[in-house]
């Protein structure tokens, strides 16, 4: 049961799931669509489930107007059912049935993009997680799986293309102007994979012949004019087929395959079944419009998307709670994906510390906070709030450690049967790790606790080194802090992968003793199961430096005493690169966190030469890849910083890594000119890897050398913004410009290229998004400015990309000027807040858990944000996304 008055959340527990009482083998639908009234017709074939505990139909609604309901052809009687709460209940159904249901809804007045909804003029549908019921009544919970068939009828001149799921079996005109479009999607699907679209667009398309040899039909649907920016999601379509075909054996098991691109998008993409509904963002590029993180983005959503159609639609969930079955897995598959494409060892790497930087910068904090939450949660108040870094990232870490603990092959095998088992089916994360042990035939009961534990686990390390006996020992224990609602953590299995290095540098082959270990491996993979452990290798002539956690082979934070110079060493000689990188991020942060406590203090800043040494080696080593360099040179990010600290000061923080920035540029001038005109990427623009690293390097040069005041490197940054030929070089200038700080002539510089970007660009809504985005990260941007840029004409809350341009930038990305001590960004963030409830609850709660960690912060800013959070949580009619999320932090 759940409820529509906010004011009383109603929490949703995992432990209270009951089968449907009914199932539902087909159904046929019909739309006719109209933005102010769309009829909808509902045909239903349903039947008893003798094993469910439940004995009404039991059908949910939201937003409807019901028109007729019928079983059997009969109107159901008043008396026989009830609509409470969203509820439609009907008691004495016979046991088979055929229940007819007609709504009307109102597509246009839809602004929460939830159900079917009007974006410039074209219609729309987001189902996932509880949107058909803003269609029509139905048992809308995904383990409830039907065969559907869709008709489609609209005016023929403003809704030219009307599409659904599956096949086309029929289109034709009709009277008034009108016409038809028949659909039939032949697999079942739960209801949040349903989709329509109808409106003016235009696709590029072509056949694509499988590996089996057959042909499928590709198309990517635009609006008229945007058939520029289409090659790049296409390109990436076929790779993803190819792909999945060869890395997992799935094919593409539909005749056609849509891709279709829209501006106004809660999230990133949709895997409707046949008919991907994608945010613009993720869909359209060209050199001119996209950056190369855009070319990147595009590539691995179109693939997440895709691979869903194994992970998430033929095997779907049982219930919501079990979200990270299809996310974690199909994230994992996605990053995979990308680092195969690439295909060297260091892009792999490269791509592997890109995702762990997320994980650690967003999930992680996510886990020390008031939503802290299980890889499979116990319960909700609103699921679309559960759509988090820790379903998906994390997630995808669970699934990453079945494949480091079974191998490449034995995660093959553990997929086939999990396939095998379940194809059609709607199961439960422990299906999954039930096919991953009996393929296996590994004990993975103890694995259990990473969906069950919520919080970051921390493993500490020991080291002993016994010259006498030639043995190392390395002694880990664990813990894990305590999280809302679960005090006591027990141990989890935990994959620790190791190698030790010599003084040249180079790995040992690794004996472990009481393991079998293969011949000369030099990483093995420790398993830490118990609170504490001891690991003894043998034959080691002298003491070595270990390289723990290869790989982030574990979602955990690794404490371990490193002397500087052994991570000098790490940095300089790991033949593992993540461990490679992390060193340099190790020795980075410990100089971070006590410049932050100088700034704390009032003392003088300063930057030893041996890190500044270090650096400056690794940005000179030209036998490294710039992407692997781009990365050892970019330093933990604020927030990062953050997170090592009690109480955080933002402002002491940003200070603390400013200095940073500008002593390495003031040491490294040289070696960054150098790194600049090295990597210049002249000639025709690709977003390949080997280039888009060129630039990246590059332009991360660049933005170091703009730290200090220089007239000649200020023009470097000008001519670069006036001579690029590719977004991603005209971006990095005019980030770099505005973020100098220097004299009032470039300023007014600075201003200028500004206001040109938005001239040039004006008709690019995607680009006009990074416009905001930059003025809203600035380093001299404040909420005044935030509210002075809302008013801009080109500035709309009602459309996501553009509130996340500014407002979200603003408070997740520009720290020190969100925390400023008078409480101006926080009294933004509630009025934004608040403002955004009205339109798109979705939205709102997503830039409501900006606070979700206000208890970290000194006193005086403690008590703004609690009067902030108090606010929002007063607000009249608040949606339960946003109560739930706000209530949750206040009561931290
Ligand atoms: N499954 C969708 C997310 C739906 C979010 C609903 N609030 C996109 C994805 O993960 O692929
Ligand atoms: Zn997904």
């Amino acid at each position: 049961m759940r409820t529509d008055t906010p004011s009383t959340p109603l929490t949703i527990y995992r432990k209270d799931y009951i089968a449907p009482g009914f199932w539902v083998d087909t159904v046929e639908m019909g739309f006719d669509l109209d933005p102010i009234a769309t009829h909808v017709a509902t045909r239903m074939t349903m039947r008893r489930n003798p094993e469910s505990s439940e004995k009404d139909i039991v059908l949910f609604g939201e937003s409807l107007k019901l028109l007729q309901l019928r079983i059997n052809g009969v109107s159901v009687k008043k008396s026989s059912y009830s609509i409470e709460n969203g509820i439609l209940r009907i008691r004495n159904a016979p046991d088979e049935l055929t229940l007819d249901i007609e709504t009307l809804i109102q597509p246009a007045k839809n602004t929460s993009l939830s159900g079917l909804y009007v974006s410039n003029n074209n219609f729309f549908t987001q189902c996932e997680a509880e949107g058909f019921r803003k269609i029509t009544f139905f048992p809308d919970r995904p383990d409830v799986m039907a065969k559907y068939t869709v008709m489609l009828r609209g005016d023929k001149k403003k809704y030219p293309v009307l599409l659904s799921n599956g096949n086309l079996i029929a289109e034709g005109d009709l009277p008034g102007g009108r016409h038809f479009a028949k659909w039939e999607d032949p697999f079942k699907k739960p209801s949040y994979l349903f989709a329509l679209v109808a409106g003016k667009l235009v696709c590029q398309q072509e056949k694509y012949k499988l590996k089996s040899g057959r042909k499928v039909l590709l198309q990517v649907w635009v609006e008229d004019g945007n058939l520029d920016k289409t090659q790049h999601a296409m390109d990436s379509l076929k790779n993803s087929i190819r792909w999945d075909e060869e890395r997992f054996g799935l094919e593409l098991d539909l005749d056609r395959f849509m891709i279709v691109a829209v501006s106004d998008f809660n999230m990133g993409a949709m895997e409707n079944k046949g008919l991907n509904i994608f945010n613009t963002k993720y869909v359209l590029a060209n050199p001119s419009i996209a950056t190369d993180v855009d070319y990147a983005g595009i590539e691995s959503v179109v693939g997440h998307e895709y691979f869903h159609n194994w992970t998430g639609n033929r095997v779907t969930c049982r219930d919501w709670f079990q979200l990270s079955l299809k996310e974690g897995l199909t994230v994992f598959r996605d990053q995979e994906f990308s680092a195969d494409l690439v295909g060297t060892a260091t892009g792999r790497a490269v791509k592997r510390i890109e995702d762990v930087r997320l994980l650690r910068q967003v999930q992680f904090s996510e886990d020390a906070g008031p939503m802290a939450h299980p890889v499979r949660p116990d319960s909700f108040v609103e699921i679309n709030n559960f759509y988090t870094v820790t379903i998906y990232e994390k997630g995808s870490e669970v699934v990453r450690m079945y494949y480091t603990l079974l191998g490449h092959d034995g995660f093959r095998k553990g997929m086939d049967l999990y396939f095998q088992r379940h194809d059609g089916q709607a199961v439960e994360c422990d299906d999954f790790r039930a096919a991953m042990a009996d393929s296996s035939g590994r004990n993975l009961k103890q694995f259990e606790r990473w969906y069950s534990q919520a919080g970051t686990p921390r493993v500490k390390v020991e080291s002993s080194y016994d010259k006498a006996s030639k043995t190392y020992e390395l002694t880990l224990s664990q813990s894990c802090p305590a999280t809302p609602g679960q005090s006591k953590k027990l141990p989890f299995h935990i994959p620790v992968a190791v190698g030790l290095l010599n003084s040249n540098g180079k790995d040992l082959v690794l004996n472990l003793e009481g393991q079998a270990t293969p011949s000369k491996a030099t990483t093995v993979v420790l398993e830490l199961t118990s609170a504490k452990q001891t690991f003894r290798f043998t034959g080691v002539a002298k003491k070595p430096v270990p390289s723990i956690l290869r790989n982030f082979s574990a979602p955990v934070v690794l404490e371990y005493e490193y002397t500087d110079e052994e991570l000098g060493h790490l940095l300089a000689h790991d033949s593992d690169a993540f461990n490679r990188w992390e060193a340099g991020q190790r020795l980075a942060m410990r100089r971070l966190v006590k410049l932050t406590k100088s700034v704390l203090q009032g003392e003088a800043l300063e930057l030893d030469s041996m890190f500044v040494e270090a650096l400056r080696s690794t940005l000179n080593d030209r036998t490294l890849d710039p992407s692997f360099r781009e990365l050892v040179l970019t330093l933990p990010s604020e927030a990062m910083v953050a997170e090592e600290f009690k109480e955080v000061n933002p402002q002491a923080i940003h200070q603390a890594r400013q200095f940073m920035r500008s002593s390495l540029t003031q040491q490294l001038r040289a070696d960054l000119l150098t790194a600049y005109e090295e990597n210049l990427t002249p000639g025709k623009y690709s977003p390949d890897a080997v280039s888009a690293a060129k630039r990246g390097l590059k332009n991360l040069a660049l933005s170091y050398l703009l730290e200090w005041p220089e007239d000649a490197t200020f023009a470097l940054a000008k001519t670069q913004f006036d001579e690029a030929q590719n977004m991603t070089d005209r971006l990095a200038a005019l980030t770099a410009l505005t973020n100098f700080s220097g004299s009032a002539k470039n300023a007014k510089v600075s201003a200028q290229a500004l206001q040109k970007f938005f001239r040039d660009f004006k008709k690019e809504a995607l680009v006009i998004d990074k416009w905001f985005m930059l003025q809203g990260t600035a380093r001299t941007t404040d909420a005044a400015k935030v509210r002075e840029l809302m008013k801009h004409p080109a500035f709309t809350l009602s459309n996501p990309n553009r509130a996340r341009s500014l407002a979200f930038s603003f408070c997740n990305a520009n720290p020190s000027r969100f925390h400023a001590a008078d409480g101006s960004g926080y009294a933004l963030w509630a009025d934004l807040v608040v403002a955004l409830n009205k339109l798109n609850p979705q939205v709102a709660a997503r830039l409501a858990r900006s606070l979700d960690r206000w208890r970290k912060y000194p006193k005086a800013l403690q008590v703004q944000m609690k009067a902030a959070l108090q606010r929002v949580a007063d607000t009249s009619k608040l949606s339960k996304d946003v109560l739930e999320v706000v209530t949750k932090a206040l009561a931290s």
